[in-house]
C-alpha cells in the first residue's frame, strides 16, 4: 500500500503545556477518524500547523516534538505574522467569504495574498522533503489551494489528491477573486480534485473553462498533457461514534411531554445563519402564543476564529439578539432561547441530538455540514425532525429533511411549526430515509472512495511530456541522409507551427523571416518541403504561393503539385448548404465566433467567444452535426477552438502516405490534433515534433513557433 502523506492547515492534535511538560492530545475530528485506517495501514505522515508552540520552554518544546513525531505528525511552524496574514487575513478574511457567497465581507484591501503564497510554498517544501517515490499525497482545503500546483513543480511524478471542504462558488462569484487564475492553477496541480457535491464540481468546471480555457470532458481535464479529474465525494461521518450508547447524563434538558426542544449546534461562524434562525424561532413564538413556555431553543455555539474581527462582531450581534428575544418572549419561569458559547464533549452532544424534537441546521452556505448527518446518525430511536438549509451541501443528499431557504425567515418559521406539529408516522419515515443514507455512506467509505479514485491505474500512466527536440542532432542526421543519397522530407503544419495562432484566421500572414527561411530551404537539393494546412487553398496560395515548395490545403483536400492546385473531391452542394445554415445559426448565437467557408469544407471558429459559451456551443454543435452527417460523405473534425466539417477520409495522414517513400528521412512538425494523423503516418525513424504542450504521439516537442524556426534555421545551415 502506498504511504499516505496527509497535508492540512492544522494537525489533528492539540498541544498544551502543564508544569513545563508538553501534552500532545490527538483531536477527534471527522477527518482524522476517517483517515485513521489508511493512515495506520500505510504508516502515513500528517503534515500541518501544530498550533502556537511559542509559549513552550526549550524542554517542553523538545518533548512536544518527540510526541508529535511518535504520532507520525510533522509540524510546519508558523510565525505570528505568517499566521495573521496567511490564515486570518487571506484564508479566512478573503477566501472564506468569497467561497460562501458573502461578497460584502470581502475587504477593500487585503495584504494577505503574498503571505498566502509564501506559506503554501513553505508547506510545499515540507512535503517535498518527506516525499518518497510511490507516496500518495492528499492535500486538504482552502488554506492550501496553491499547494498542489507547487508540489507538481517540485514532484512532477507524484500522485496528488486535493479535497475542498467548503463550497466551490458559481464561476460568476469565483471570478471576482483577483487571484482567480493562480488559485485554479494551484488546484489543477492535483491528479484528482474532490468536492462535497456535484454542483461544486460543475462550478469548478465552469470556472476552469471560463478563466483558463481548458475544456473538460465529463469529469476530466487535460492540463499540459496531464490528466486531471474532478468529482463529488460527499463526506460522511464516523457513524459508530454517533450510534453508540452514552453514559446517562443530566436529564433536566429533555423536553417533557407537550414540550418541544429545538436544537442548534454550530461553530460560531457568520455562514451558519444563527441570527436568522433565532429570528424564525421568535416568529414562531409570536404566531403561536400557545407554544410559549413549551418551546425552548438550545443554541450551542463553539468558539471559532476568535482573533478575526468579523467573528468578534458576529458573536456580539448573536448575543445581543439572544438577549433581545429573551427580553421580549420570556415568561416568569422560562426564557425561550438558551445560548451557550462553548464546545461540548461529543458524548453530551450526542445526548442533545437524541433529546431534540427538532434540529435546526440553517446555514446560509455550508460546504457539507456534518452536524445534520450526526443528528440523523444519533437518532437510534428513529424519531426527531431535521430542518435543513437548502444551501448546505448536505441538502443534496438529505431530501427527507424539511428543507428551507435560510434567507426566508417566514418560511423557516413555518417549517419549524410544521416540524413541531408533524405526526409521528411521518417523522419516523423521514428519519428512516435520512439514517439509511448517512449510515451507509460514512467517513470511512468517503476516504476509501477518494483514495481508490486517486489510486486508479489510469492515473499511474500519466503521459510523460515528450522530450525537447535535439535540434542540432536532427540537422546533423538530415545532412548525413542527404550525403548518403537519401531524400529528406519536411512536413510542416502552418498555424501554431510556423506562425503563432492569431485571434482571427486572416491575421496569421507569414512574416518576412519565415518567407526567407522557407525560400532558403526550397533551394536545398535532397530536401522536399511540404506545408500541410487546414486553411482554404486561397489563403495558402496567397501567402506561400510564391515559394517553390509543396502546398496542401484544407487538410489535404487541395494540393499544389507542379504549380497547379488540384482537388481530391468536394462536399455535395445540398449538404454544404445544410451545414452552412447550422453553422451560421450557432455563429449568430455565439458572439465572437464566425464561420469560415473553405473550398471543400466549412469551419466554425470560436477562439474569441466567451470561453464557457464557446465550449458549450461546440459540444452541442458536434452532437448535432454528427447526427446530420450520418450516411453522408462528410465528417466532423474537432480542432483547437474550431469545429470543422469536411469530406470524409481526407486528412494530413493521407497526404503523408502519398508523398513519402520508404527510404525518406522524415521530419514532421505540428501543434494541433489534426497533425496527429501526420505523426501516425510517419515511418519508423522519423522525427515527429509537437509544438507546445499537450498529449501527443509525437516523439519530441519544441516549446513554440520560435522552436520550429530554430529547427528550420539549423536545417538551412546544415544542408
Ligand atoms: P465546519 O464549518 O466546522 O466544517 P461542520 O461540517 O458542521 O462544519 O462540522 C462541525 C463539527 O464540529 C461537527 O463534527 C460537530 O459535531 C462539531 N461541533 C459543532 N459544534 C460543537 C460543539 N458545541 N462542541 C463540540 N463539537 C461541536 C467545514 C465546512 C463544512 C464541512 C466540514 C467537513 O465548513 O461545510 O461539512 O468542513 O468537510
Amino acid at each position: 500500500m502506498s504511504r499516505l502523506l496527509v497535508v492540512s492547515n492544522r494537525l489533528p492534535v492539540t498541544v498544551s503545556a502543564a508544569q513545563g511538560e508538553a501534552i500532545v492530545t490527538p483531536s477527534m475530528g471527522g477527518l482524522s477518524t476517517g483517515l485513521r485506517g489508511p493512515f495506520e495501514r500505510s504508516q502515513g505522515l500528517w503534515i500541518g500547523w501544530p498550533g502556537d508552540l511559542s509559549q513552550l520552554d526549550d524542554a517542553a518544546r523538545a518533548s512536544a516534538m518527540k510526541e508529535l513525531q511518535a504520532l507520525r505528525t510533522l509540524p510546519v511552524e508558523l510565525t505570528a505574522d505568517e499566521l495573521r496574514l496567511y490564515y486570518e487575513e487571506f484564508a479566512n478574511g478573503v477566501l472564506w467569504p468569497v467561497f460562501h457567497y458573502l461578497l460584502d465581507r470581502i475587504p477593500v484591501h487585503s495584504g494577505g495574498w503574498e503571505m498566502y503564497r509564501k506559506v503554501n510554498q513553505k508547506f510545499a517544501a515540507a512535503v517535498a522533503a518527506q516525499y518518497r517515490p510511490g507516496d500518495t499525497i492528499w492535500v486538504h482545503d482552502y488554506q492550501l489551494l496553491l499547494l498542489p500546483g507547487m508540489l507538481r513543480e517540485l514532484l512532477p511524478r507524484a500522485r496528488i489528491g486535493f479535497f475542498l471542504h467548503i463550497p466551490f462558488p458559481a464561476s460568476e462569484v469565483f471570478r471576482m477573486l483577483p487571484w482567480r487564475e493562480d488559485v485554479l492553477r494551484g488546484m489543477l496541480g492535483a491528479d484528482l480534485i474532490g468536492f462535497h457535491t456535484p454542483s461544486y464540481a460543475r462550478n469548478f468546471a465552469s470556472a476552469v473553462v471560463r478563466l483558463l480555457g481548458h475544456e473538460p470532458v465529463v469529469d476530466e481535464l487535460s492540463v499540459s498533457g496531464r490528466k486531471v479529474r474532478f468529482r463529488a465525494f460527499p463526506m460522511g461521518i464516523d457513524t459508530e461514534t454517533f450510534t453508540g450508547a452514552t453514559q446517562p447524563s443530566d436529564e433536566s434538558f429533555r423536553p417533557r411531554p407537550g414540550e418541544h426542544l429545538l436544537l442548534g449546534v454550530d461553530r460560531l461562524d457568520y455562514t451558519k445563519g444563527i441570527r436568522r434562525r433565532l429570528s424564525a424561532v421568535e416568529r414562531v413564538l409570536q404566531r403561536r402564543p400557545d407554544l410559549r413556555g413549551k418551546l425552548r431553543m438550545l443554541q450551542i455555539a463553539v468558539p471559532s476564529r476568535e482573533s478575526v474581527t468579523a467573528y468578534q462582531d458576529y458573536r456580539r450581534r448573536v448575543e445581543e439578539m439572544v438577549g433581545a428575544i429573551n427580553g421580549r418572549c420570556s415568561t416568569l419561569t422560562d426564557a425561550p432561547i438558551h445560548y451557550m458559547y462553548r464546545g461540548f464533549p461529543q458524548e453530551q452532544l450526542i445526548d442533545l441530538y437524541r433529546a431534540a424534537s427538532v434540529m435546526l441546521v440553517t446555514p446560509t452556505r455550508d460546504g457539507m455540514n456534518l452536524v445534520a448527518k450526526e443528528f440523523a446518525a444519533a437518532r437510534t430511536d428513529g424519531d426527531g425532525v431535521l430542518v435543513l438549509s437548502e444551501f448546505a451541501g448536505a441538502a443534496e443528499e438529505m431530501p427527507e429533511a424539511l428543507q428551507v431557504n435560510p434567507f426566508d425567515v417566514d418560511g423557516m418559521a413555518q417549517a419549524i411549526e410544521q416540524a413541531i406539529d408533524m405526526a409521528e408516522g411521518e417523522r419516523r419515515s423521514r428519519m428512516a430515509g435520512l439514517r439509511a443514507r448517512v449510515l451507509r455512506f460514512d467517513v470511512h467509505r468517503w476516504t476509501e472512495d477518494f483514495l481508490a479514485a486517486l489510486a486508479d491505474d489510469e492515473l499511474a500512466v500519466q503521459v510523460e511530456p515528450a522530450p525537447l527536440l535535439p535540434v542540432g542532432q536532427v540537422a546533423e542526421a538530415a545532412r548525413s541522409a542527404v550525403l548518403a543519397g537519401r531524400r529528406v522530407v519536411l512536413l510542416l503544419d502552418y498555424d501554431g507551427t510556423l506562425v503563432p495562432i492569431a485571434p482571427r484566421p486572416e491575421l496569421a500572414a507569414p512574416d518576412p523571416e519565415l518567407l526567407r527561411l522557407l525560400a532558403q530551404l526550397a533551394t536545398k537539393t535532397g530536401l522536399s518541403t511540404h506545408v500541410l494546412s487546414g486553411r482554404p487553398w486561397q489563403d495558402i496560395d496567397r501567402w506561400l504561393g510564391g515559394l517553390h515548395i509543396n502546398l496542401h490545403a484544407e487538410h489535404g483536400m487541395y494540393s499544389r503539385i507542379d504549380d497547379q492546385w488540384r482537388a481530391r473531391g468536394a462536399a455535395p452542394e445540398d449538404m454544404r448548404e445544410k451545414v452552412l445554415a447550422t453553422l451560421e445559426r450557432v455563429s449568430a448565437n455565439t458572439p465572437g465566433s464566425h464561420v469560415e467557408l473553405k473550398a471543400a469544407g466549412l469551419a466554425w471558429h470560436y477562439r474569441l467567444a466567451e470561453r464557457e459559451q464557446g465550449a458549450h456551443q461546440a459540444r452541442e454543435l458536434r452532437l448535432h452535426l454528427r447526427e446530420l452527417l450520418v450516411g453522408t460523405p462528410l465528417e466532423v473534425l474537432i480542432g483547437d477552438k474550431v469545429v470543422e466539417v469536411r469530406p470524409r477520409g481526407v486528412h494530413k495522414g493521407l497526404i503523408a502516405h502519398e508523398v513519402l517513400r520508404p527510404s525518406d528521412l522524415v521530419i514532421a512538425v505540428g501543434d494541433d490534433r489534426t497533425d496527429e494523423d501526420m505523426f501516425a503516418a510517419a515511418p519508423e525513424g522519423a522525427f515527429t515534433v509537437k509544438v507546445g504542450g499537450g498529449t501527443t504521439s509525437a516523439k519530441n516537442r519544441v516549446g513554440d513557433v520560435a522552436g520550429t524556426r530554430a529547427l528550420l534555421r539549423a536545417l538551412a545551415e546544415q544542408l
